[in-house]
């Protein structure tokens, strides 16, 4: 885990020093220090490169219609990163908007981006065309959000469905406990007067707000918002698949041990939170697709529909497993879930695809079929720019 956590440093070093001499010697831009993957491990006859170091914790992406890569940052910013030289390493960089208070969400409509931040959704378009977002619209505010305890819980993904609605997660604040039972009446009951039960303690929610915990949805315009799918902790990743389907993951409660899931969501259906997680479903509640693996942080992903990976891995979710901040053996990985069809459900398989990275947040498949990793980076505050973007890609010729 020591040799992981100095990779970044590493990068950074190399890049730091390689642009100085390249300054030195006078060679100016034409210059280029392309970092190897180092020590990203992927499965045989795939290469990990970084493709930009020195982000302030990347948290989301989305390919632009202008083709070029956009980055969420939990600074606040959103910036666009190209490859222009087309050498397979991103390399300008534009600031599209700042502003936002933890974008944890984005995603285009056309010209249009669509950000989760906390609160609220905000919709961007860059009308004058130089790169630069300029015309802003809230078209969701007051969104439920974290108190001091969670502060980092609130809406997560979005993501555009087949029915022109967008889909929004929102993570519940509260830490309630599966093991302890509590019935939905109790639950219900309890949220009612603005709070949730945890045994002998109780968990001022503030304001109580049902969209906690839940995927909603509404107009592109902000409009005919409804709650879509109940019963979750924190879906930190949504997805639709290519015929449609919705998937959300969802982590699994800290204590007791509980799996971190990939959920099929369906309209109407609950997802078990907080009385039954994983596989432990009651009636009334939608079995998970898969448990991943437990206190690994399972968050953003995409579904793979390029064309430059083997057959085999087409239609498979890529998962980003964040990790712990307590234990360094979990999560920083991303994994591939194979889904299958069961009984007009699916069920899928989690398999380990790449390691080696400090924080990995979310995925995204670039417009030639490559697998972006947007890896949030070092939790050392002094350390806060040490996030980074790889890009997974499969040598077609080289078959080991
Ligand atoms: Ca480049
Ligand atoms: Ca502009
Ligand atoms: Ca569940």
């Amino acid at each position: 885990m020591r040799k992981t956590s100095k990779v970044p440093l590493l990068f950074l070093s190399i890049l730091f020093i390689g642009a100085l001499v390249a300054l030195a010697l006078g060679f100016g831009k034409k210059e280029k220090v392309v970092p190897e993957g180092g020590t990203i491990q992927v499965p045989p006859g795939f290469e990990a490169v970084l493709y930009l170091s020195g982000l302030e914790r990347p948290t989301s992406m989305a390919i632009g219609p202008d083709g070029r890569l956009y980055v969420a940052q939990q600074n606040g910013e959103i910036i666009s990163i190209s490859d222009a030289d087309g050498d397979g390493v991103g390399g300008d960089k534009i600031v599209y908007a700042t502003g936002f208070d933890l974008p944890l969400g984005i995603t285009f409509v056309e010209d249009t981006l669509y950000v989760s931040h906390r609160g609220k959704v905000t919709r961007i378009s860059d009308e004058d065309g130089d790169g630069v977002g300029d015309k802003q619209e809230d078209i969701i505010i007051g969104l439920p959000v974290g108190g001091d305890l969670h502060q980092h819980v609130q809406n997560n993904r979005i993501v555009l469905g087949p029915d022109d609605f967008l889909y929004l997660s929102i993570g519940i604040d509260i830490e309630t406990d599966a093991h302890q039972g509590k019935s939905e009446e109790s639950r219900g009951h309890q949220a009612e007067e603005g709070r949730l039960g945890l045994g002998e303690e109780t968990v001022e929610l503030g304001v109580t707000d049902k969209r906690s915990g839940t995927v909603i949805r509404f107009r592109l315009d902000g409009s005919k918002e409804n709650i879509y799918a109940t019963g979750f902790k924190n879906p930190l990743g949504i997805a639709f698949d290519d015929e449609g389907n919705l998937f959300a993951t969802d982590n699994g409660p800290h204590n007791p041990d509980g799996p971190d899931e990939l959920n099929h969501v369906i309209q109407g259906a609950n997802y078990g939170y907080p009385n039954r997680p994983g596989k432990q479903n009651q009636p009334g509640t939608v079995p998970v697709v898969v448990e991943l693996q437990m206190n690994s942080s399972s968050n953003g992903f995409s579904f793979y529909y390029g064309d430059q990976f083997p057959e085999e891995y087409r239609g498979n979710a890529f998962i980003a497993q964040w990790g712990s901040a307590d234990d360094p053996a979990l999560g920083k990985r991303v994994v591939r879930v194979v889904l299958e069809r069961i009984d007009g459900g699916f069920r899928g398989t989690e398999e380990v695809f790449a390691t080696g990275f400090e924080h990995p947040i979310t995925t995204l498949v670039g417009p030639d079929g490559s697998l972006f990793v947007a890896d949030l980076g070092s939790l050392d505050p002094e350390r806060k720019r040490s996030g980074a973007i790889y890009r997974i890609f499969f040598k077609a010729s080289a078959n080991d």
